[in-house]
C-alpha cells in the first residue's frame, strides 16, 4: 500500500547519472505468460556523476532470474532487490558488462506499460518508465544507448517480429519457433525502445529521402483490415517531404514502420522507427471513419514522424523538460496540418481545443507550469498544458522573432543538440544564439501557471484623429510581466483602417513586454474597432468590452478570419451568460448577412461560426457557483432562436450542399462542405425538433459515409422520441462488429443531456462490446460522459460524479494511468454551484478512502481536493 500523498520528484534535485550504458543487447524470447529477457548492458561510470554511487537500476513488477557481471556471479551481500529495482553496492569503478535475466507475464499486464499482449499481438509501451517493467535499467531519459534487439517467437503465434531501427537478420529457431534481429544506429534512452510481434497485415511503400536514403514505410494493421490503413500511409509519406520542406529535417533509417493496436492507453508512441498507435489514429475507410477521424489521423501520425527530430534525434534530459518534446511536436503537426488544410480553419480549432482541456485545466487545482517543478507520477504529466500550452509558447516564439529567424534558430538547436538530451534553456539558447537577443523574459511563459488575462480599452479623439489603446496584463500568480505579442488592428465601418500608424506596431504586432502599456494610433479617420490578439497570438484570455454591434462589425470586416470568428463567438457567449431576445435577434440577423454573403465560398468556416461556445467553455468563463443546468437550458433556447431566424438560409445552404452521389473524400474542402451541411442540420432541429428529427432520420437513411451519418445520428440523439430509440438501435446492429464506430455510439448515448442518462449508461456497461480492460471503450462510455455531458456528470444529486468515480476506484487496479485521467474530469469542482460542490467532495473523498490506491490517482486526487 502506497503513502495518502505520494513523494515529490523535483527538478531542482536533478543530478546526472551516476552510470552511463552504452550499449544494450537484448534477446526477447516471446510467450504468452512467461516472456524471458536477457539483457547485457554495456555500463561504465559516469564522468559527470557522483562516482561513489552504488548502482540502482529501476525495476517495477519483474522477476529477476539471473544476474552476472563481466560473466562471474554477483555475490549476495553485493545485491538487494527490491520492488522498484535493483541496487549493487559495489560496482566496478570501471565499463563492464551487466548481464540480466528476467521474466514477465504479458498477458497479465493490464497496465498497458512494457511488454503487453492486445488481441493476440504482443507489444511495448516505455514512455514515461515502462522499459523498467522488460528489465532492470538506468531508465531515464539521459541515459541514450545504442539497441541491437533479437525477438523470438512462436511462428504461427507471431509471424511479424518488429524491433527499433534497421532489420539485420531472420530465421528459423527449431520446428515452430523463429527469430529476428533489429539493429537501431541511433543512441536513444529507454522510453524510445520498441518491440511488437504478431499476425499482422501491412500495406508499404517507399519513400526517397532528400539525402538519397530509400526508406520502406508500412502501416500493420490487424489482418483484413489493410485497406484502412491507407490514408495513414499517405499521411506517413507527406510528413516526410513537410518535414524536409518545412524544417529540412530527413529521415535516418532504412524502415519507418507503424502498428495498429487496439488496446493502448494513449494516442500513440513515437519509439524510434517503430511508432505504434491506437489503431483508432490509424484506420480508417468512409464507411467508419468521419472527416474528424481523418483529420486526427493525418496529425498524430504527422506528430509522432515528427518526434523523430524533435524528441528522438533531439530528447529531453529528464521529465521536466517533456515540452521541450511535446509543445515543439504540437506546434510541428499543427504546422504541417496548417499546410494541408485551411490555416485559419485549422486554427480555429486549435484554439478551441487550448481553450476546451488547457483553459480549464490552468484554472483549477491540476494547475502547473508548461514546465512543472516538481511531479510525483510523471504520466499525469501528459497534460493539455505541457502539449498545447507548449506549442502556443514555440507559435509566440516565432511571432516575437520571425519567421526566418525562428526556422534559424530551430536548425541551430537540432544542430547543437542532436544526439544529446537537451533542456528549454537548450532550445532558448539557440534562439537567442541566432537573433542576439535575450530571451529570458520570454522564458517565464515556462514557469509561470495560469492563463494571463489581457486587459484593453480604447479611446478615439476626432479632432487629433488619434486612438489611444491602453493595455494591460493581469497574472494569476505574482512576479514580473510576460512577454505577449498581440497582433492588432484597428476595423473601421468599410473594413481595416490601413492607413492608421502606430511607432510601436512592426508588421501588425505589438510585443507588451510590461505590466501596461499605452499605444497611439495616428490618421485615425473614424471611430475604429481594435481588433486584437490576431490569429490568437497569446494564450490569454483578453478582457475588452464592446458592443454587440462593435463586435458584429468584427465579424464582417475584419481581415483577420479569427477575430471574425471570435467576435461572433463573444455575442453568443454574451447571450448565453446574460440572455436578451432583442440583441438575439440582432445577432441572428447578423449571422444571417454573413450566411447569405459568403457560407458558400468558405463552408468550414462557416461552420465554425455557426459552432456557439460549448456549455465547458461557458462553465469557463464563470469565476464561480457554476450551474451546468442554467448554462444548458440558456444556450439551448439561443440555438432554438438561431435556428428559427435562420431557418430559411440554413434549408437553403442545406439544399445546395446536399452532395450527388461523387465518391467520398476526406479533403479538407469536402469536408467543409459537410461540416456547414451538418451545422444547418443541427440548429434547424435545435429550432424546431419535431421537423428536425424528421430530416435528421432521412438524412441518416441517406448517408453514405460516416461522417454525415453519425451527424445526423446525434442530431436525433437530443431529441427524446422514439425515432431516437429507433435510430440507435439500428445503428448499433449495423456497426455491431466495428468496435471504432461503436466507441462513437457509446459516445453519443453517453452525452445525452438527459437524466435517464445514467440508465442508459449502466445498460450499456453490460453490451457485449464494451469491456473495461479496453482504454478505448471506457474513454467513449465514460470519458465522454464526465467531459461532454456537463449536466448529468454534474448532477446535483451526486449520481454522475458517482458513476465516474465507482469506474476509477473499479479501473484503479488494473489500469492506473487511464483511471487517473479519467479522475481529472473532476478537477473544476470547486467552481461549481454548491449542492453540487458537495456532491462532488463526497464521491472524492469516498474514493480517497479506497485503500491500496495506485500512485497515479493518489496523485491527482491528492491535488483535486488540495
Ligand atoms: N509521446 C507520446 C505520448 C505518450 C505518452 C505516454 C504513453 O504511455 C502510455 C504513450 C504515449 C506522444 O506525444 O504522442
Ligand atoms: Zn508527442
Amino acid at each position: 500500500m502506497r503513502t495518502e500523498t505520494p513523494p515529490l520528484i523535483r527538478l531542482e534535485d536533478y543530478r546526472p547519472s551516476a552510470f552511463l550504458i552504452d550499449r544494450v543487447d537484448l534477446d526477447i524470447r516471446l510467450d504468452p505468460h512467461a516472456a524471458r529477457i536477457t539483457a547485457e548492458l554495456a555500463l561504465r561510470p559516469n564522468p559527470e556523476g557522483d562516482a561513489d554511487a552504488p548502482l540502482h537500476l529501476d525495476g517495477d513488477d519483474l522477476t529477476l532470474v539471473a544476474i552476472d557481471l563481466d560473466g562471474a556471479g554477483v555475490a549476495p551481500g553485493d545485491l538487494t532487490v527490491e520492488p522498484s529495482g535493483l541496487t549493487l553496492r559495489n560496482p566496478p569503478r570501471r565499463p563492464f558488462v551487466l548481464r540480466l535475466v528476467t521474466q514477465v507475464d504479458p498477458t497479465a499486464n493490464t497496465k498497458l506499460m512494457g511488454l503487453y499482449r492486445t488481441d493476440g499481438v504482443y507489444c511495448t509501451q516505455c514512455e514515461a518508465d515502462g522499459f523498467r517493467r522488460i528489465t532492470y535499467f538506468l531508465d531515464r531519459p539521459d541515459v541514450m544507448s545504442v539497441y541491437t534487439t533479437r525477438i523470438e517467437a512462436n511462428r504461427e503465434e507471431a509471424p511479424v517480429l518488429l524491433g527499433n531501427g534497421n532489420p539485420v537478420e531472420a530465421g528459423p529457431v527449431g520446428e515452430d519457433r523463429h527469430y529476428a534481429v533489429w539493429h537501431d544506429p541511433h543512441p536513444k534512452p529507454a522510453y524510445l525502445f520498441a518491440i511488437v510481434g504478431g499476425r499482422l497485415g501491412k500495406v508499404e511503400t517507399t519513400f526517397r529521402t532528400m539525402e538519397g536514403r530509400d526508406v520502406t514505410c508500412a502501416v500493420y494493421v490487424e489482418p483484413g483490415r489493410e485497406d484502412r490503413a491507407g490514408y495513414a500511409l499517405d499521411a506517413v509519406i507527406r510528413s516526410m517531404e513537410w518535414d524536409e520542406r518545412a524544417f529540412g529535417r530527413a529521415y535516418d533509417l532504412d524502415v519507418f514502420n507503424v502498428v495498429a493496436v487496439s488496446a493502448f492507453n494513449m494516442g500513440a508512441m513515437e519509439n524510434k522507427g517503430l511508432n505504434i498507435f491506437n489503431d483508432k489514429y490509424v484506420l480508417a475507410v468512409p464507411d467508419t471513419a468521419t472527416d474528424a477521424d481523418y483529420a486526427a489521423i493525418e496529425a498524430i501520425i504527422a506528430h509522432e514522424y515528427f518526434h523523430n527530430w524533435s524528441g528522438n534525434r533531439v530528447t529531453c534530459r529528464d521529465w521536466f523538460q517533456l515540452c521541450l518534446k511535446e509543445g515543439l511536436t504540437v506546434f510541428r503537426d499543427q504546422e504541417f496540418s496548417s499546410d494541408m488544410r485551411s490555416r485559419p480553419v485549422h486554427r480555429i480549432g486549435e484554439v478551441r481545443s487550448l481553450r476546451a482541456r488547457q483553459f480549464p485545466e490552468d484554472a483549477g487545482p491540476l494547475k502547473h507550469p508548461v514546465r512543472p517543478n516538481a511531479y510525483a507520477e510523471i504520466n499525469n504529466f501528459y497534460t493539455a498544458t505541457v502539449y498545447d500550452k507548449g506549442a502556443e509558447i514555440v507559435r509566440m516564439l516565432r511571432t516575437l522573432i520571425g519567421g526566418a529567424a525562428f526556422r534559424a534558430g530551430m536548425d541551430r538547436y537540432f544542430a547543437d543538440n542532436d544526439g544529446t538530451a537537451a533542456t528549454v534553456e537548450d532550445f532558448l539558447a539557440a534562439f537567442a544564439t541566432v537573433t542576439g537577443r535575450d530571451l529570458s523574459a520570454f522564458a517565464r511563459w515556462y514557469e509561470r501557471p495560469g492563463t494571463p488575462k489581457l486587459s484593453a480599452s480604447g479611446r478615439y479623439d476626432p479632432a487629433a484623429r488619434t486612438y489611444t489603446l491602453r493595455l494591460a496584463q493581469i497574472l494569476t500568480v505574482e512576479g514580473p510581466p510576460l512577454v505577449i505579442p498581440v497582433a492588432l488592428g484597428l476595423v473601421g465601418a468599410k473594413g481595416p483602417m490601413t492607413d492608421v500608424t502606430c511607432a510601436a506596431v512592426t508588421d501588425g504586432v505589438f510585443i507588451l513586454d510590461r505590466d501596461e502599456a499605452e499605444l497611439v494610433f495616428e490618421n485615425v479617420a473614424e471611430e475604429p474597432v481594435p481588433s486584437l490578439l490576431r490569429d490568437f497570438s497569446a494564450p490569454v484570455r483578453l478582457d475588452l468590452s464592446l458592443t454587440d454591434e462593435q463586435r458584429l462589425r468584427l465579424l464582417a470586416r475584419d481581415s483577420d478570419p479569427f477575430n471574425r470568428w471570435q467576435a461572433a463567438q463573444d455575442v453568443a457567449m454574451r447571450l448565453i451568460l446574460d440572455p436578451d431576445p432583442a440583441r438575439a435577434e440582432a445577432f441572428a440577423e447578423a449571422l444571417g448577412t454573413f450566411l447569405d454573403g459568403e457560407a458558400l465560398a468558405d463552408p468550414a468556416f462557416a461552420a465554425l461560426v455557426l459552432a456557439l461556445p460549448t456549455e465547458g467553455e461557458a462553465a469557463d468563463s464563470l469565476p464561480s457557483d457554476v450551474d451546468p443546468d442554467a448554462i444548458h437550458q440558456a444556450r439551448r433556447d439561443l440555438r432554438a432562436r438561431l435556428g428559427r431566424a435562420l431557418r430559411p438560409r440554413l434549408e437553403r445552404i442545406d439544399a445546395s450542399l446536399s452532395s450527388g452521389k461523387e465518391a467520398y473524400s476526406p479533403d479538407a474542402a469536402s469536408a467543409g462542405r459537410r461540416a456547414l451541411r451538418n451545422a444547418a442540420l443541427d440548429l434547424i432541429a435545435a429550432g424546431d425538433p419535431q421537423a428536425g428529427a424528421a430530416l435528421a432520420t432521412q438524412r441518416l437513411d441517406a448517408a453514405t459515409n460516416m461522417t454525415d451519418r453519425l451527424a445526423a445520428l446525434a442530431t436525433i440523439a437530443q431529441i427524446p422520441g422514439e425515432a431516437r430509440e429507433a435510430a440507435l438501435t439500428a445503428f448499433g446492429e449495423r456497426y455491431a462488429q466495428e468496435p471504432l464506430v461503436l466507441d462513437k455510439w457509446f459516445a453519443i448515448q453517453a452525452t445525452i443531456a438527459e437524466p435517464e442518462t445514467l440508465d442508459r449508461i449502466a445498460r450499456l456497461k453490460a453490451h457485449p462490446a464494451f469491456s473495461m480492460t479496453n482504454p478505448n471503450r471506457v474513454r467513449a462510455l465514460v470519458g465522454s460522459f464526465s467531459m461532454a455531458n456537463p449536466t448529468q456528470f454534474a448532477r446535483a444529486d451526486g449520481a454522475g460524479f458517482a458513476l465516474v468515480a465507482d469506474v476509477v476506484k473499479a479501473l484503479d487496479s488494473t489500469n492506473p494511468q487511464v483511471a487517473a485521467r479519467l479522475l481529472t474530469a473532476f478537477g473544476s469542482w470547486r467552481r461549481l454551484e454548491k449542492n453540487r460542490r458537495v456532491a462532488a467532495a463526497e464521491m472524492l473523498n469516498r474514493i480517497k478512502a479506497v485503500p491500496g490506491l495506485s500512485r497515479d490517482v493518489a496523485d491527482i486526487l491528492g491535488r483535486t481536493l488540495k
